[in-house]
C-alpha cells in the first residue's frame, strides 16, 4: 500500500505539539496493527503507549473494526435526547457488570475532558438536589489533570495548562501534590510516605467550612503530570476524610479505567470507592471518542424526583452514546474479557518493573516508577533547558522504532496489555541505548 503524505501541513493547528517543530520534520502514522504502528516512511514503530493511553488491546482488533463498520451500515446516529438505541443500555449494563459495585448508573460522553465537566456538574447538582445547594466548591490537587475544558484546568494543578486562560471556576482549592523524591525515589509500586499528604484536606475543611464543599476530584494514579503513585493508605484517608464530612470523592479513571493497573479500575486496585468515576479512552479502546461518568445509586436517585415528565439533568451531548462508539464499547469489552487483558496486564507487571527498574544507574536517570502497566523514568533536566532532554530521548526512541511519552523531563510509559515479554525487552534496551547516548 502506498501513503501519500500532504505537502502542506500548515493549515491543522495541532494539539498539544510544538507546531512549527512538527512541521518541519513530520512524524506520521499510517498504519496501526497489534503492538506496532507504520509510518509514511515504512517503519514500524513499537507502541509504547498505548497511542495516548487509550489502545488498551492494541491496534486494529478484528471484533472491534468488524463491530464498528456494522453499526455505520446499520444505524449510524439517533438523537441522544428523549431518542435510545439498544447499544447504549447494552454498554451501560456491561460497564456496570465490570465497574466497582458501588457504580450502578453510567452518563455517557465524547472524552476524558467531558466526563470531568459531567462529574462535576453531577457532583454540584446532587447536593442542591438535597437541598445542600451551600456545597458549590470543588477541590482538585496540585500537578492533577483532569482534561482541558474550564471545570477540568480550575481543579487540575498543571500551571501550563491553567496560566493562559483567565480565571477559571471560583470556589476552588487544591490539596497538594504526592511526588516526595526525597524519600520515595525508585520506590518499586506504590511508595511507602506521604499518606499524610491526605489530611491536608482536614486544613481545606477547616478553612471553609465542610458544608461549602461539594467534591474532591483526583487521579487515584496521577498519569500525564508524569505518574505520580498514591503513597500507601493515602487515598483510603482521602476516603475517610471526604465521608466524614459528606464530600463526594471523585476518581478520575480516564488513564487508571480499563485494565492499566492490572485490575478494572483503579479503584479495584487500591481497594477505594469513589462516589463518582470519570472514564474515556480505554471504553472504547481508543477506536471511537467516547466517555462515561459512573455514579452509585445513591446519587442518580437524588435526581429522580419530581414530576415523571420532567428531565431530571439538565446535561447532555448531541453524541452522548452515539451508536457506533456505544458498538465500538460493546465490542472492546468482549475483547477485554476473551483476552483476560486485565489479568494479563497484572501478571506482566512485575517483568514490566524488572525492565523499568534496570533503567537506574544509566545517565541522567533521577526516579523510576511504575504500576500495573505504567512506567515512568524521570531525567534530570538540562540545565535552563526544562523538558530538552527528555525531549530528545523522545525523538531518539523514535528514530529507533520505539514510541514512549515525554511530560517534562519525565518518560511515561503505557504499552498496550498485550504486550509480550520481548517487546518489553525492546522498549527497555532502546531506552538503556537512547539515554547512554544523549546529552
Ligand atoms: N482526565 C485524566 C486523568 C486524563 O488523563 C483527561 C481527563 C482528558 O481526557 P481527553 O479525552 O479529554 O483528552 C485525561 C487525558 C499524556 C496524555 O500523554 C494524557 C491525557 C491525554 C493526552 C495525553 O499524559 N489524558
Amino acid at each position: 500500500m502506498s501513503h501519500h503524505s500532504p505537502n502542506d501541513l500548515n493549515a491543522f493547528w495541532m494539539p498539544f505539539t510544538a507546531n512549527r517543530q512538527f512541521k518541519k520534520q513530520p512524524r506520521m502514522f499510517v498504519e496501526a496493527d497489534g503492538m506496532y504502528y507504520t509510518t509514511a516512511d515504512n517503519r514500524k514503530v513499537l507502541d509504547g503507549t498505548a497511542g495516548l493511553w487509550c489502545c488498551n488491546a492494541g491496534h486494529k482488533r478484528p471484533k472491534i473494526v468488524e463491530a464498528v463498520q456494522k453499526q455505520v451500515a446499520e444505524l449510524d446516529y439517533a438523537p441522544a435526547f428523549q431518542m435510545g438505541h439498544p447499544k447504549a443500555f447494552e454498554l451501560a449494563s456491561r460497564l456496570i457488570d465490570i465497574a466497582p459495585d458501588n457504580m450502578e448508573h453510567v452518563f455517557y460522553t465524547n472524552s476524558g475532558s467531558e466526563s470531568v465537566e459531567t462529574a462535576l456538574k453531577i457532583a454540584l447538582a446532587y447536593h442542591k438536589a438535597r437541598g445542600d445547594a451551600g456545597r458549590t466548591r470543588l477541590i482538585g490537587r496540585e500537578r492533577g489533570y483532569h482534561g482541558v475544558n474550564f471545570g477540568g484546568i480550575s481543579v487540575g494543578g498543571i500551571v501550563n495548562n491553567r496560566k493562559f486562560f483567565g480565571s477559571l471556576l471560583t470556589g476552588v482549592d487544591h490539596l497538594p501534590h504526592t511526588h516526595l523524591p526525597d524519600s520515595n525515589a525508585f520506590t518499586r509500586g506504590q511508595p511507602e510516605h506521604g499518606a499524610y499528604l491526605a489530611d491536608d484536606l482536614e486544613r481545606i475543611v477547616g478553612l471553609h467550612g465542610a458544608e461549602t464543599i461539594a467534591a474532591v476530584i483526583v487521579e487515584p494514579m496521577a498519569g500525564s503530570t508524569g505518574v505520580l503513585l498514591p503513597p500507601k493508605g493515602y487515598l483510603e484517608r482521602l476516603r475517610e476524610i471526604c465521608t466524614k464530612h459528606g464530600i463526594l470523592l471523585i476518581f478520575d479513571e480516564v488513564i487508571t479505567g480499563f485494565g492499566r493497573l492490572g485490575a478494572g479500575f483503579g479503584a479495584d486496585y487500591f481497594g477505594v470507592k469513589p462516589d463518582l468515576m470519570t472514564t474515556a479512552k480505554g471504553l472504547t479502546n481508543g477506536v471511537i471518542p467516547m466517555g462515561a461518568v459512573f455514579a452509585t445509586a445513591e446519587i442518580h436517585d437524588a435526581f429522580m424526583q419530581g414530576p415523571e415528565n420532567a428531565i431530571e439533568l439538565f446535561h447532555g451531548y448531541t453524541y452522548s452514546g452515539n451508536p457506533i462508539a456505544a458498538a465500538a464499547g460493546l465490542a472492546t469489552l468482549d475483547t477485554y474479557r476473551e483476552e483476560n487483558l486485565f489479568e494479563r496486564a497484572a501478571e506482566m507487571s512485575s517483568y514490566w518493573e524488572e525492565m523499568l527498574h534496570g533503567l537506574k544507574g544509566l545517565p541522567h536517570v533521577i526516579d523510576v516508577r511504575n504500576l500495573g502497566l505504567i512506567g515512568a523514568i524521570e531525567l534530570e533536566p538540562i540545565a535552563g533547558k526544562p523538558t530538552e532532554r527528555a525531549f530528545n530521548a523522545f525523538l531518539e526512541c523514535y528514530d529507533k522504532g520505539v514510541l514512549i511519552r515525554t511530560t517534562g523531563d519525565i518518560i511515561a510509559l503505557s504499552p498496550p496489555l498485550i504486550i509480550e515479554k520481548q517487546e518489553i525487552d525492546r522498549i527497555g534496551e532502546t531506552l538503556a541505548k537512547v539515554l547512554s547516548q544523549i546529552d
